[in-house]
């Protein structure tokens, strides 16, 4: 059972959220889909600020017992000091069994500066490696060439707004949405519709993908969790959650860091064995 102040605590960073926005970390959040279940999505990581308590502000993923990997823009772009930061490993409902890890180095890639710019992924070098159990595992990262062409089942997870600005309530159990690859160049078209900005100009990049419907998506605070893909038979993580135009928009699918992109740039820093 939760300690009365474990219960009290993110209720009061409830509020907090909502009379001073932009005072705290953005929250994270899924749209549509169900509580996931307990023995699914292991490498599910919650990243924590040091507020009134260690708030929830985003999601990653373990790629290896000692690496998260997340989404830039919930560091960054300026440094960041790892002492006001930890990491909670697989946890089904949020706060409620809390055992928090502290981070050794913050790694934002040197491109980042917006998500819409693209670059919008980060690593973070935990402190001690994490011991492998059946509820905390790694996730494996795709092969360069693997396009995740639409039609390909993927799932996004995470703590984050359960719609627009409602954030997810207590017991902030774990979610989980199934998710449609929508294909890069129609997803470029459906970001243009509605706007004045040119054909010419491409927002949806080659270094993002997309994914989602008006019913399904991720939202804010799911930021830098993983949307992981069943290929033959494994998991793989195709993307980190980035950005979108808000959350199951019609048009405006939920638009993801591609990690194939990404490949290089995480082995200069996480050994390719456990
Ligand atoms: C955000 O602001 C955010 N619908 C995350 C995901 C999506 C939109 C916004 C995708 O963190």
């Amino acid at each position: 059972m939760p300690s009365l102040l474990g219960l009290a605590l993110p209720l009061l960073g409830s509020l907090v959220v909502l009379v001073a926005p932009g005072k705290v970390p953005e929250r994270a959040g899924i749209v549509g889909g169900q509580q996931a279940p307990r023995n699914k999505w292991p490498w599910q990581v919650s990243l924590r600020m040091q507020h009134i308590y260690w708030v929830h502000f985003c999601g990653g993923s373990l790629i290896h017992p000692q690496w998260v990997l997340t989404a830039a823009h919930c560091l960054g772009p300026g440094i960041q000091e790892p002492t006001g930061l930890r990491v909670q490993l697989r946890e089904q409902n949020l706060y409620y069994e809390d055992q928090l890890r502290p981070v050794n180095r913050i790694i934002v890639h040197p491109s980042y500066y917006t998500a819409q710019d693209g670059a919008d992924i980060a690593l973070l070098e935990l402190q001690e490696p994490a011991n492998l159990s059946s509820h905390v595992q790694v996730i494996n990262l795709p092969p360069r060439s693997e396009t995740f062409p639409p039609g390909t089942p993927c799932w996004v997870t995470g703590w984050g707004d359960i719609n627009d600005d409602i954030s997810l309530p207590p017991p902030f159990p774990l979610k989980q949405v199934k998710v449609p690859i929508v294909e890069n160049s129609q997803c470029d078209a459906m970001y243009h519709m509605d706007i004045s900005t040119g054909d010419n100009v491409q927002i949806v990049k080659d270094s993002m993908m997309c994914a989602g419907t008006v019913k399904k998506d991720s939202c804010q605070g799911d930021s830098g969790g993983p949307l992981t893909c069943r290929m033959n038979g494994t998991w793989l993580q195709a993307g980190v959650v980035s950005w979108g135009e808000g959350c199951a928009h019609p048009n405006r699918p939920g638009i993801y860091t591609r990690v194939t992109s990404f490949l290089d740039w995480i082995h200069q820093y996480v050994p390719k064995e456990l």
